[in-house]
């Protein structure tokens, strides 16, 4: 017999699996509603499912139940904008979409049958387990160029990724999970809410994110918090002027960063103030989690911890050949190899041939691709020093790709040419930088906001926008960012 997702929903415990604010399931109630929305899902036959996924205890019964039923679930911003709404649509042709009642949705998804999302349902026979290579998600994730690329994840990645923290963090059914995380990424949405539930643990949601929102489920009864820099860094900020703060981040467990780089000043400031040592992690859509800081570990600041059980890491130089030293200096790409990889980009084949690389040469093979650059210490522990690609700007631990912001931006009537960067920004870690040949008078820097902010997700707006008069370029004719950067 193949092992259960959520072994807890077969013989709940009494104990609450849910919290969003005033909202709670607990995991009797969980298994009910989650498994008569399953069995809906099933009869009628439905392949992939959107999902509206706001952060509310609605998205996540609704991704439980795709889950038991074996639909893939394709989780959808629900700030997303309509260019990429479109795109996404498009793709990944859902039959329906699940939301919560009473919440509008875009004309992209309006056109869908729609299932509500019920929090009450009737006891019932949960489906039978199904092959661990099926498809469970498909997470949308930026590339360099062109619109986003579906990732699709097999149930084995997720259960092998999950039970891979259990065993590196100490992560037990005791454990309660605040967060603050959107739930149509991997970070808040597999490891926040799929991992709590398949530990048969808790997790409390705080709908948005705010410093005092997780100290209060700290100083009453939370043991562990999930986050990206950006929110460490805003925790850095408060501990050191509040005590108050301090000691409620002092009584955590665990306290886990991930998505982008914590600066080691972030990490200095938080153990100065709270005695607490932030565990970072390690992972990409494509791979879930590689490395991770152990929580019977040393604690590294800068590092991004050892590889994962069952995780193969290697280092490999610019010729494709492995880096066998581990001297702490000597730079390699990050490859991967294990369970917790995805299967395929949706409909990209050629996308998943450049990915995938036997013996340093690409079109097939078993090691992934990441390219992230790495050393590696006499530890094994890999601090990671940069990305290949220039083109990939990570903001807010948001991944987003130079090339559809650009593209968005040529959209505008008032914009002749276009080049995106990102700069170092102390909160978001990057921000985005919008450089623009304007085609007559400039447009207003707000209405080019709002413009990206409207096609593709809020999130993906400039943050500032430069006027220039012609953008730099090779003879070639190709921008050269760096002198922009310059
Ligand atoms: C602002 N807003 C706008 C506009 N300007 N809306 C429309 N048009 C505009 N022009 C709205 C936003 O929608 C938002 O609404 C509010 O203003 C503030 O947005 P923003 O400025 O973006 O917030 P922020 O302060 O920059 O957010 C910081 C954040 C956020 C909370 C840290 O960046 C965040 O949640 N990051 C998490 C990213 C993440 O989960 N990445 C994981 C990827 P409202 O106020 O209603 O919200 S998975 C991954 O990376 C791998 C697997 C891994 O390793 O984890
Ligand atoms: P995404 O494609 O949104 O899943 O983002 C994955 C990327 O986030 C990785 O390829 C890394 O560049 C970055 N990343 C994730 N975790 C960390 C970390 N702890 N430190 C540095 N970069 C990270």
């Amino acid at each position: 017999m193949v092992e259960r997702i959520f072994p807890a929903l077969v013989t709940p415990p009494e104990k609450e699996a849910l919290r969003f604010g005033e909202v709670s399931l607990d995991y009797a109630q969980l298994s009910r509603v989650a498994g008569a929305l399953a069995r809906e899902l099933r009869e009628a036959a439905p392949g992939r499912v959107a999902v509206w996924a706001t952060p509310t205890i609605h998205t996540s019964v609704a991704v439980v139940a795709a889950l038991l039923a074996g639909a893939p679930a394709v989780p959808v911003n629900p700030k997303i904008g309509e260019r990429e709404l479109g795109h996404i649509v498009s793709d990944s042709t859902p039959s329906l979409v699940l939301a919560e009642s009473g919440v509008a949705l875009p004309p992209d998804l309006e056109a869908l049958p729609r299932k509500d999302v019920p929090l009450t349902g009737q006891q019932g026979e949960l489906p039978p387990e199904l092959d661990p290579e099926a498809p469970a998600l498909i997470v949308y994730t930026s590339g360099t160029t062109g619109p986003p690329k579906g990732v699709v994840l097999p149930r084995r990645a997720i259960t092998s990724t999950l039970d891979a923290l259990e065993d590196a963090w100490q992560w037990t059914a005791d454990d309660v999970l605040v967060h603050g995380l959107p739930l149509f990424h991997v970070h808040g949405l597999i490891l926040g809410i799929l991992g709590p539930l398949r530990r048969g643990g808790s997790v409390r949601h705080l709908g948005r994110f705010s410093v005092e929102g997780a100290a209060k489920e700290l100083t009453s009864g939370a043991t562990m918090m999930f986050g990206v820099p950006t929110m460490y860094h805003r925790i850095a900020g408060e501990v050191t002027e509040n005590p108050q703060l301090a000691k409620a981040f002092g009584q955590a467990r665990l306290l886990v960063s991930g998505s982008a780089a914590l600066p080691v000043h972030d990490h200095q400031r938080i153990t100065a103030a709270t005695g607490q040592q932030v565990v970072e992690r390690y992972g990409m859509s494509e791979t879930l989690m590689n490395t991770s800081v152990r929580a019977d570990g040393e604690r590294k600041p800068g590092t991004v911890g050892v590889p994962l059980g069952g995780v193969e890491v290697r280092l490999v130089d610019e010729s494709g050949a492995v880096i066998e030293v581990s001297d702490g200096e000597t730079v390699g790409e990050i490859q991967v190899r294990g369970p917790n990889l995805f299967t395929e980009y949706l409909n990209r084949p050629d996308a998943t041939a450049e990915v995938f690389v036997s013996e340093g040469v690409a079109g097939g093979g078993d090691w992934f691709r990441t390219g992230d650059m790495a050393t590696r210490d006499g530890d094994g522990y890999l601090r990671i020093v940069g990305r290949k690609a220039t083109d990939l700007i990570k903001s807010g631990g948001y991944k987003i790709g130079a090339g559809e912001i650009e593209n968005a931006l040529l959209e505008h009537p008032g914009v002749a040419e276009a080049a995106v960067t990102g700069e170092p920004d102390p909160d978001l870690g990057e921000r985005i930088v919008a450089w623009i040949v304007p085609s007559g008078a400039p447009p207003a820097e707000q209405e080019l906001v709002d413009h990206v902010a409207r096609l593709l997700s809020p999130h993906k707006r400039p943050r500032v926008v430069r006027f220039l008069d012609a953008l730099p370029r090779n003879e070639m004719g190709k921008v050269m960012k760096r002198a922009l950067d310059a």
